[in-house]
């Protein structure tokens, strides 16, 4: 008879390392989570920054503007062609050529 009981105590022994365990896990794993997370949206707001900077100091040969004020835009404009042709990322930077 009081076998029976001893054995209750170490279940319960047994259950509470496991859930205090999981609990570990689980908050280890909402860490990792949010870190990626955290991650993600840095690298996503330093990409758009970096790609916003871009897109005003380099390569204006495709934003329908003229930006050197030359005359031409973009496609019009010898400095928006490399030897490959036309190339959007390249910048109108020289208005000798438009004229
Ligand atoms: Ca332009
Ligand atoms: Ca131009
Ligand atoms: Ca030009």
């Amino acid at each position: 008879m009081t076998d029976k009981p001893s054995e209750k105590v170490e279940l319960t022994v047994v259950l509470e390392p496991q859930d205090s365990t999981s609990k570990y896990i689980l908050v280890a794993l909402i860490l990792v989570l949010s870190g990626l997370l955290f991650a993600i949206i840095a690298s996503g707001g330093a990409e758009s920054l970096l790609s916003s900077n871009d897109d005003s100091a380099i390569g204006n040969c495709g934003d329908g503007i003229d930006n050197d004020n030359g005359g031409k835009t973009d496609g019009e404009d010898p400095d928006c062609y490399s030897n490959d042709g036309y190339d959007a990322s390249r910048t109108e930077a020289n208005r000798d050529n438009d004229l």
